[in-house]
């Protein structure tokens, strides 16, 4: 069977759906009631221009139906996008774990993914600055994993119990619901400045990280520390990893804002277009394991989810993949209703103590019986598992399953003492037997409160480029808020993390430079070369390239269509007018996008054809300098040959084109090698050393 057909073949939970999938096609309208309906356009009323009768059972019905359409949003992460896809480990994890699904190379488990922004609203921008989140659901034949991550690897706190007062103050303001899918306000800064455990997440939330190009290009994290347990009873600390085989990209902040307003879509659009397309997202299952006996062995405590696990200390071992093939048939049956939950597991994966971790494990199942209206939201199609259920658990709203027999109750007689119980051997899940001894208290670990060092560390390991977009981060959320005193306290933590960051803010935001900071402990190593995104995975696949040609563009132009498509990129053309277009020599392309309906914010780069009657055309069109402004501007690879290279010149008003990221050809010569050198261009993404 081909990797095609593989891929075409139904999974277990695909065919579960499929009892419940409904097309209408060639279908007869019916009422709720299978009534078949004779008329949808006119309510029943006493003579033509007299009242709709009561008696209109289609119209009331009809009604009733649109006035419920709403369900609550979650409470955060309310912008989510989802598909379908299938697991697979790369080798058996058997000296780890004896979860089922992570021992056969062999088998394929199904899983749906949602991602997520965090603060915004069901309707909000998706390129927000914003944690994103990162929720992997596998149907296993032992049940349901959850893997509830973000694409951040530390948290803002430490204590589930501050988790609502957080989501308070970065939710938008209660008096007046501003600002929205936003942090760059008072109440956010304030949190932050009076909890300094934020300090870390702060740092990443302030990084490109927050800036994701695509849901592809993330990474993903479990933040925190689980337990791997295998058939022997042996644990181990692990955190989990997703790594995107096409590595960790970012858009740039002056782009987010606009994206936000041209595609607020940004991000579903580009994940339901790959997969579509065929281009399916793969992200790489990694695991980082420490051993029981090394609990304390390190500078921080394992169980805080403030804290990361430098890749240097404890490298990421990749076991598995995972790829996204399918879309959804239906966004609210599936993305909207399907119900997470991190403490979804299988024998063979258990918790930690860390106390992030142990609350959420109170909160996910509570939160949807007001989203999903009651407790019975695992028979909801897409939260079913594949495995069987059996137990007494009974009613409540909307239940579907019709369980039979006068028993419902354990221990039993009557029935046998069924469901029964399974020993561990047999599948059941068992604890694990970790000895807890010690005083109730309330009150923080001694070993949680170092609050900076990591913060440095992250700091440190960031490139220059991607220090100066976290201090213009910083200078324009604290811009942003209203309170001197609120913007002040940012700045005094700041100096615990590095003098010159707090200088650079302080500048911009007009307050006072503290003297000095706290005496923080310094991090071990100093940086980790991990956490900077320059050492990620550059390729030109699935990159979007916008092709700028009119009517009578020469012959180059089908030539580097070619040349970005062998290279796996996506060529899509802009031209005055959507259809095809001919060039020079009798060739036709599609014009797909227009100057009006498109913009160079949404492609990784841009190539302007040649030919004087094309370019002529395109040169009247009132925004296609913007267009090529905006790619220069922010930092993307621009080729242009002849022609188009003098429109270049004259939209950049530049006398000299030799800038990095440009390239061009004007004579036959240069073009023999224009082609790679484009790809090249396009496969490197910005040019971050292009003067403004
Ligand atoms: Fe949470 C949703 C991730 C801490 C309470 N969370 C939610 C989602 C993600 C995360 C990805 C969206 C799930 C989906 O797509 O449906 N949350 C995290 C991470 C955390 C975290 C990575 C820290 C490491 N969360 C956290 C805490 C609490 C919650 C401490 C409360 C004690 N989270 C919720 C929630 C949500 C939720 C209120 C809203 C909708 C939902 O659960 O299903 O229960």
């Amino acid at each position: 069977m081909s990797e095609k057909d593989m891929n075409l073949k139904k999974d277990a939970k695909d065919e579960q759906l499929d009892s419940f999938r409904v097309d209408n096609d060639g279908q007869k309208l019916t009422t709720n009631q299978g009534l078949k309906v004779s008329e949808d356009e006119f309510s029943l009323k006493a003579g033509e221009r007299g009242p709709t009768l009561m008696e209109d059972f289609h119209f009331r019905e009809k009604m009733t139906h649109f006035d419920h359409e709403r369900i609550p949003e979650r409470v955060v992460h309310a912008r989510g996008f989802g598909a379908h896809g299938y697991f697979e480990v790369y080798e058996p994890l058997t000296e780890l774990t004896k979860a089922g699904f992570l021992q056969d190379p062999n088998v394929k488990t199904p899983v749906f993914v949602r991602f997520s922004t965090v603060a915004g609203s069901r309707g909000s921008a998706d390129t927000v600055r914003d944690v994103r989140g990162f929720s992997t659901k596998f149907y296993t034949e032992e049940g349901i994993v959850d893997i509830v991550g973000n694409n951040m690897p530390v948290f803002f706190i430490q204590d589930a119990i501050k988790f609502p007062d957080f989501i308070h103050a970065v939710k938008p303001e209660p008096h007046n619901e501003i600002p929205q899918a936003a942090s760059a306000h008072d109440t956010f800064w304030d949190f932050i400045a009076n909890n300094p455990e934020t300090a870390h997440m702060m740092m990443w939330h302030l990084s490109d990280r927050a800036l994701p190009r695509s849901f592809r290009m993330m990474e993903g994290f479990g933040v925190h520390t689980f337990r791997l347990v295998n058939a022997e009873g042996k644990a181990h600390f692990v955190k989990f990893h997703w790594k995107p085989v096409l590595g960790v990209h970012s858009l740039v902040w002056d782009e987010t804002q606009k994206i936000a307003g041209k595609d607020p879509d940004f991000h579903r659009r580009d994940l339901w277009d790959a997969i579509e397309t065929g281009n399916y997202p793969e992200f790489e299952f990694g695991l980082q394991v420490i051993k029981e006996e090394d609990e304390f062995n390190f500078d921080f405590d394992i169980l805080d989810p403030t804290k990361l696990w430098p890749e240097e200390l404890v490298p990421v071992r990749k076991v598995g993949k995972m790829t996204l093939n399918r879309n959804t048939d239906n966004f609210f049956s599936e993305t909207e209703q399907v119900a997470f939950h991190p403490g979804h597991v299988v024998p063979g994966i258990d918790f930690s103590n860390d106390p992030l971790l142990q609350g959420r494990l109170f909160s996910y199942t509570d939160t949807q019986l007001t989203r999903l209206g009651g407790p019975n939201f695992a028979e909801i199609p897409i939260n079913r598992p594949i495995a069987p259920v059996h137990n007494n658990q009974r009613d409540g709203m909307h239940r579907m399953t019709i369980n039979r027999g006068p028993v419902s109750y354990h221990r039993n007689g009557m029935a046998g003492n069924s469901p029964s119980t399974s020993t561990p051997s047999e599948g059941g899940y068992e604890h694990y037997t970790e000895r807890v001894d010690g005083r109730k208290v309330q009150a923080r670990s001694e070993s949680f409160k170092d609050f900076y060092s990591q913060a440095k560390l992250f700091w440190n390991s960031m490139s220059d480029v991607e220090k100066k977009h976290i201090t213009s981060a910083f200078q324009f959320e604290l811009g942003k808020v209203q309170r001197k005193e609120v913007r002040q306290s940012v700045v005094n933590l700041l100096m615990n993390i590095d003098t010159t960051l707090a200088a650079s803010v302080a500048l911009k935001i007009g307050v006072q430079l503290p003297e000095a900071g706290e005496e923080t402990k310094n991090p071990t190593p100093s940086d980790s070369p991990a956490l900077s995104m320059m050492n990620t995975i550059f390729s030109a696949k699935t990159r979007k390239i916008a092709i700028i040609a009119g009517e009578g563009f020469d012959q180059a132009t089908t030539e580097v269509i070619k040349a970005l498509k062998k290279a796996g990129a996506m060529p899509e053309v802009v031209s005055d007018r959507l259809g095809p277009i001919s060039g020079q020599g009798g060739q036709s392309i599609e014009a797909l996008h227009t100057f009006l309906t498109s913009d160079s914010l949404l492609f990784d780069a841009i190539y302007i054809a040649g030919g004087k009657e094309g370019v002529n055309l395109i040169a009247s069109e009132p925004d296609a300098k913007d267009f090529v402004r905006e790619a220069y501007k922010h930092f993307k690879p621009i080729g242009a040959v002849n022609e188009g290279a003098a429109f270049l010149q004259q939209s950049l008003a530049i006398e000299d084109l030799r800038v990095p990221g440009i390239v061009t050809a004007r004579s036959t010569e240069e073009l023999s090698g224009f082609d790679n050198k484009f790809v090249e261009a396009v496969a490197a993404h910005r040019f971050w050393d292009r003067k403004m």
